[in-house]
């Protein structure tokens, strides 16, 4: 069912026009509220009002994730903190969060972009939604609990963990929706099997999966183990969270809401922008966002969009599932890990030497952090109790700073290989990103 066949099903040419007049207006906000927009459009001399046309986004400056560290946390914020209702934070690259805003009008556009997105995946007032995503800072949980709420369905707020429980709630509560990582959905799979459990005899009729790349090949698993109709969803707390854009029944590409995200794709070297069906970087505007309105945000992430029609009906345009990223971020267990995070943790503690590796895997449908860390001489030829309490200290500062789990291991010196040129410090196991690229 389309939610909201409005604006999901506009003709392309009222759309772009509709984006237009958006842009305008966002532009007229960012120099009006944001000092680093104003100061940065003064300085290339640009008048937002000269805009009149679509193609000329082209010349307007790119914000990143740097820009977003260095007004840490409120300083791109475009309404006074008495209208934000709501702040939700991911990691950035150096530790520093990545912090963003909601007015009551944002939440409630994050509200309808989830229902659409729910609605994608088949969800009506009948539905019991099972969230399992995670609440809190991340916006998965809160995000989905929303949408679902907008559409009538009964919510099931129990968050990521504890997973014996999510079954059990499943199986008695008649979850028809399950809102999680596409990984944990496996995982939950793995545990039914285990408890003598079949999910494919529960009331399970689809998935709404996203937060960390998955395969096409993970997707036909985990709808042969959970019985359901498994629909990718992807957007990135920048933007606003869940509901950036969704598959459709077709699961064919994701629709991005571009009444709401105005999507390009750029080559990320040279920065122009690629023509449709060229892979590139990811770049978003916030059209409607009151709280923290992005211009042109590089996401890193790569992908390819689609203008051809959709089967169902939606005009909106579809990109492919993501293929992959221009930087070094890894997602473990749905949070996002850059190695400079886990290197500034190592080098903090001491004793030990600048090489080290990181080594990602998946045992059992979960992500596994470890990571083999050289240590100096002369603690190496300490006693074992020094250095099982190194390990321990390594262990207990990268869950603290990450709020993940890393096995650690101690290595000798001169052990981890050395490079000329750039060092290989991730060895990522799980070949997540698709080879395909989409529709
Ligand atoms: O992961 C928002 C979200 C929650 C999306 C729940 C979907 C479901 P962040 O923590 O800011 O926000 O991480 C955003 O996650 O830039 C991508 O690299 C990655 N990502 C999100 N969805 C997908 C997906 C949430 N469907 C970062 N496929 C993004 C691949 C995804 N990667």
């Amino acid at each position: 069912m389309i939610w909201n066949p409005e604006y999901e099903s506009m003709p392309r040419r009222e759309l772009e026009a509709l984006q237009l007049e958006r842009l305008r207006r966002l532009l007229a906000r960012l120099a009006e509220r944001v000092p680093f927009y104003r100061e940065r459009f003064a300085a290339q001399k640009i008048t937002p009002e000269k805009i009149r046309d679509l193609a000329q986004l082209q010349e307007l400056p790119f914000t990143t994730k740097d820009d977003l560290r260095e007004n840490y946390p409120f300083g791109l914020f475009a309404a006074p903190m008495d209208e934000v209702v709501r702040i939700h934070a991911s990691s950035g690259t150096t530790g520093k969060m990545t912090v963003v805003g909601y007015t009551k009008n944002d939440v409630a556009i994050w509200a309808e972009v989830m229902a659409r997105t729910l609605s994608c995946a088949g969800a009506t007032a009948k539905d019991v939604i099972q969230v399992a995503y995670g609440y809190g800072l991340f916006t998965g949980g809160l995000g989905v609990h929303y949408g679902a709420e907008r559409i009538g369905a009964t919510v099931v707020p129990i968050s990521g963990g504890n997973t014996k429980r999510q079954l059990t709630v499943m199986r008695d509560f008649g979850t028809t929706i399950l809102a999680c990582t596409p990984s944990y959905a496996l995982y939950m799979a793995e545990t039914a099997r285990e408890e003598g459990m079949d999910l494919r005899g529960l009331r399970l009729k689809a998935g709404v999966f996203g937060a960390e790349p998955w395969s096409e090949e993970m997707r036909r698993e985990i709808q042969e183990k959970l019985g359901l109709l498994a629909i990718d969803i992807y957007g990135l707390s920048e933007i606003i969270g869940p509901g950036v854009a969704s598959e459709c029944e077709c699961q064919n590409g994701l629709h991005v809401n571009e009444d709401h995200f105005l999507v390009e794709v750029i080559d990320p070297v040279t920065g122009q922008r690629l023509p449709y069906g060229e892979k590139g970087e990811l770049v978003f505007t916030t059209l409607t966002k009151e709280a923290f309105p992005l211009l042109r945000y590089r996401t890193r992430d790569i992908g390819i969009l689609y203008p051809e029609p959709c089967p169902c009906g939606r005009t909106l345009i579809r990109m492919s599932r993501i293929l992959g990223r221009t930087d070094d971020m890894l997602i473990i267990r749905g949070v996002n890990v850059f190695p400079s995070q886990i290197e500034a943790v190592l080098l903090a503690i001491g004793g030990v030497e600048p090489h080290y590796q990181i080594i990602v895997d998946r045992e059992r449908n979960l992500d596994e952090l470890e990571i083999w860390v050289e240590v100096s001489e002369g603690i190496f030829s300490d006693e074992v109790k020094r250095l099982e309490e190194l390990e321990r200290k390594i262990r207990v500062e990268i869950e603290s700073t990450l709020g993940i789990h890393a096995r650690v291991k101690l290595v000798e010196p001169k052990t981890i290989a050395r490079r000329e040129g750039k060092a290989k410090r991730v060895i990522d196991r799980r070949e997540v990103y698709a080879v395909r690229p989409g529709p």
